[in-house]
Formats: structure tokens, sequence, C-alpha cells
């Protein structure tokens, strides 16, 4: 099966539109599924100081038209969970928000944002709390890379490289900003790091 990975969209619609029409381009068979920060929360880490906001549209970027987008399955991000710890009143977006899962599971791959563990210590995360997984797939950085058992393997764009060795961990980059999501071919067991253009 083919599965198409993105996240790391912080409400940029014109990223989002551009990696969609590309998915759809290159791979219009393949399964999205997000991998997290859908959204933009406004208020920062930082900021944070057990304040609620009334509503979600107060503490999100939000242009019109962005949710219609969002139809494929998702996992939350850090965003989310700071939308989530800001507001308290239902309301759809917020309903939505809450409903995904930490996790998602494609074929062999688990799916989970990275924002779980330090810096650079995905490993030794993974290790503790997900030992099974022999195929990750995250993003938080927004930083493109394939790691096969601890080992960092240098990527190129549209080429495929092949999943080996006992745990392999991908970060699938970021839409905002870069426009980047992943290919993964369950079947002949391979991703391709991919990349819209700008149009
Ligand atoms: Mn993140």
């Amino acid at each position: 099966m083919l599965f198409a990975l993105l996240g790391d969209i912080h409400s940029s619609k014109e990223d989002l539109q551009a990696v969609l029409a590309h998915i759809t381009d290159q791979a219009p068979d393949a399964t999205i599924i997000g991998t997290g920060d859908l959204y933009e929360c406004t208020v920062s880490k930082k900021d944070l100081h057990g304040q609620i906001y009334p509503t979600v549209e107060e503490v999100i970027k939000y242009p019109e038209g962005v949710d219609e987008l969002l139809t494929f399955p998702s996992i939350y991000g850090n965003q989310e969970e700071r939308i989530l710890l800001l507001t308290k009143q239902p309301e759809p977006i917020r309903d939505f928000l809450n409903g995904l899962p930490e996790t998602l599971v494609a074929d062999e791959a688990t799916i989970i944002h990275g924002h779980q563990w330090p810096h650079n210590e995905a490993e030794a995360w993974l290790a503790e709390h997900l030992p099974e997984a022999q195929l990750v797939f995250h993003g938080h950085t927004h930083q493109s890379g394939f790691t096969s058992d601890g080992q960092s393997v240098p990527i190129s764009w549209n080429n495929e490289l092949l999943i080996v060795g006992t745990r392999t961990v991908v970060n699938v980059g970021a839409v905002v900003g870069f426009r980047e999501w992943v290919l993964y071919d369950s079947e002949k067991q391979n991703v391709r790091f991919m990349k819209a253009l700008r149009g």
C-alpha cells in the first residue's frame, strides 16, 4: 500500500494546497496521513500561565478554507496540545482536535508527532515507549531525516530509500515553508522524500 505522510502544516493553507496537489500528481492512490501540528497556535509556550480563552479561534491561525483541506486522518502535535490547554469550551474545531490520536498505524509503520522525546533523543525514547515499532514516521523539527538503527542516512529528493535494519526512523519534514512530504510503499518497503516546488 502507498501512504503519503505530511505534517507540520501550522495553518499554512497555500503550502498545504501545494503539497496536496503534488500528492495528487505523484501518487493519486496514496492514503494520506497527517503527522500533527495541523494548526498554528498563536500563543507561545513561554506565554502559558494557566489562562483560558473563550474560543479556539482566539488562539489559532485560522485562514478561511483550511478546514476543508484537512480531510485526512492525523495524529496530534504540540500545537494541538497547546490549543487544547488554552481552551475548554466545547466547539466543533476543539472536539476535532481533542479527538486526534497520539499515534496511528500504517501497515508496519507507527506515526507519532515527535515532541514526546527531547531533541535528538528519538532512539532512546522509542526503545522505551515503542519497543515494537520497527518503522516510525514523525515530524516536529521541520527537518527531514532518515535514520537506520541509529545511523543517519543522507537523503535526496525523489529517490527511493530501502527500509532495512531493526529500526528505521523517518522525519517527514514540514509542509509550512518547505512543502515536504514522504511517500511510503509498504509493499516494496521503501520511502521517497518529496518536495512540492513553488508555482
Ligand atoms: Mn511540532
